[in-house]
């Protein structure tokens, strides 16, 4: 490990100090990066209380690439007061305009360090780097410059209420911060899920810790070293890496947090609403699971289809929580479009995730790879027909997911109703002439993230978004999210919304003000 030592800058009234940090150095894609390895807490990096670390396992050959300090409940409750002194204090001094400025020199600060970002994020999570550059990181700088303009534009309304005559009376809402949020994330993009919820949340005028997940939480640390850089005062934003059943736990339990953002799975979601409750009745809002349906009528523009279907199934190798878990194909065109998909699959270049020509990268850990396995070996087990992959990719090191392909899939099997998070296309047919039946399939089951139609005949397209219980819907396209646009879900995929104006109402609160004259 090594220790860096810079001047920050002092900005918004805080003084020049000095920073310094335990990081190890990343070789890879012909660069050095020096990635922080410890706790980061009111503006400092620090060691964890219990001197505990995670190990950094590399997905591409499976090796360790470092350690990194790992939170306790103790940590978290250095850092929500620190976020709580920073919310009643320094925080408050910083004017809204202030605030965007901050946010944009972040942002700026990321796309200078884009490459870099993106090595990390492809290094840690398997991501394709290509992609770890347009999404993972890309999004992430969108989600900072477009909150970054909220700041100044949070405004409440005057409403004309009955007055007691003779007075009149005047009354108006002020938009207001909750206080100290808690943000709790999945791996699969993670600096993309920290910046959909922080971005929102600081916008908002609240202070913040985040608990990544403990596999990959190498981005979230060289975010948070750009955040001193970029001149945020101490305590307005923590990361604490750290295990869910502990560190994160504690964040939900915490009485001075007032409101947790989480993504994850829906079982762990109900888990956290139950603590937020009975700690101290925290908001929480929750993007949970999914099984996306997509139908694919036979009238559609058939290589759109082909394309879009495999991105909607493939892209970031599945781990995706709006990944289409179930494809409804027509049976006019059902053994065509399976033949193409075959075709693109077999020429799908996978491999080391750095490299520019790779489409497909290793799966994120070990756990969720042994999970694929059993996925699939269920789906064999109920009879659905395995007709590519479902395996290993044979003679490569490192946790690399043969993309698969499951059909005559019916509706009672485990895999048509349980999410896989991986790069496994389940397809069931349907016919055109039924479609009442075929909107009950779709919606059969418990998720609501995303779905998606493909059709040239709008009037159907239009009918399936009508009908459709899911908080997204994709016409003639897939995976089309962008950060003006709410993104989140129905039913037990969760609720309260990521992106656009609707997510920054999750981090503010409304107060009425009534004066009478
Ligand atoms: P989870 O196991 O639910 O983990 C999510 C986060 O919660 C991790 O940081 C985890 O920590 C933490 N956690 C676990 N137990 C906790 C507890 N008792 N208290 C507080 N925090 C706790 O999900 P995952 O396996 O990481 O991610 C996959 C799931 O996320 C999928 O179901 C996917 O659909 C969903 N997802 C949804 C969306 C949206 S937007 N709806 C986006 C991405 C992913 P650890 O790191 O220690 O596990």
């Amino acid at each position: 490990s090594l220790l860096v030592r810079f001047l920050r800058q002092g900005s918004a009234g805080f003084g020049n100090q000095q920073l310094d940090f335990e990081a190890f150095t990343l070789k890879a894609n012909k660069r050095e990066i020096r990635v922080p390895t410890q706790l980061f807490i009111n503006g400092e990096f620090v060691d964890a209380e219990a001197q505990r670390t995670l190990e950094i396992v590399n997905p591409t050959n499976e090796e360790v690439l470092c350690k990194v300090a790992c939170a306790s409940a103790t940590d978290v409750d250095k850092a929500v007061r620190a976020a709580h002194s920073a919310f009643y204090g320094s925080w408050r001094q910083i004017t809204p305009r202030q605030r965007g400025q901050l946010m944009l020199n972040l942002a700026d600060l990321m796309e200078r360090n884009k490459e870099e970002l993106a090595t990390i994020e492809s290094v840690d999570s398997g991501a394709v780097y290509t992609l770890a550059l347009k999404t993972h990181v890309g999004m992430s700088i969108e989600a900072w410059r477009y909150f970054a303009g909220w700041c100044d534009k949070i405004q409440g309304n005057t409403i004309p209420v009955n007055p007691a005559r003779p007075n009149n009376v005047l009354t108006f809402t002020r938009k207001e911060p909750i206080g100290v949020c808690g943000l709790i994330t999945p791996w699969n993009y993670p600096l993309m899920m920290l910046s959909w919820k922080m971005a929102a949340c600081i916008a908002a005028g609240n202070t913040c810790l985040i608990k990544p997940a403990q596999t990959c939480p190498l981005t979230a640390l060289k975010f948070a070293e750009l955040t001193v850089r970029a001149g945020f005062p101490p305590g307005v934003i923590n990361v604490l890496p750290g295990k869910g059943s502990d560190a994160g736990q504690a964040v939900a339990d915490h009485e001075l947090v007032r409101k947790l953002g989480f993504t994850g799975s829906t079982p762990i979601g109900k888990h956290i609403m139950k603590s937020c409750a009975d700690s101290n009745l925290k908001k929480c809002s929750l993007e949970l699971g999914g099984k996306s349906p997509l139908i694919i009528f036979a009238d559609c523009d058939m290589d759109k289809a082909v394309k879009h279907g495999m991105s909607s199934v493939f892209f970031n190798k599945g781990e995706n929580c709006i990944a289409a878990g179930r494809l409804f194909v027509e049976d006019r065109i059902h053994d065509e479009f399976i033949r193409r998909v075959l075709k693109d699959l077999r020429t799908m270049t996978i491999g080391d995730p750095l490299d520019r020509s790779t489409a497909h990268g290793p799966q994120n850990h070990k756990a969720h790879f042994d999970k694929l396995l059993e996925f699939c070996r269920r789906g064999v087990d109920e009879g659905a027909k395995l007709v590519y992959g479902g395996c290993r990719v044979p003679n490569l090191k490192g946790y690399f997911f043969t993309p698969t392909v499951f059909t005559n899939v019916t509706d009672d099997m485990f895999i048509a109703q349980e999410e896989s998070f991986g790069p496994i296309m389940i397809i069931s047919k349907f016919n055109g002439s039924d479609i009442d039946s075929l909107m009950q399939r779709a919606n059969r089951t418990e998720y609501g993230l995303a779905s998606g139609v493909f059709t040239k005949d709008i009037g159907k397209a239009l009918n399936f978004a009508d009908r459709i219980e899911a908080g997204t819907v994709f016409v003639n396209v897939y995976n089309k999210t962008d950060v003006a646009a709410p993104f989140g879900g129905f039913k037990q995929s969760g609720y309260g919304k990521d992106l656009g104006q609707e997510a920054l109402n999750e981090y503010l609160k409304t107060k009425c003000v009534t004066v009478e004259y």
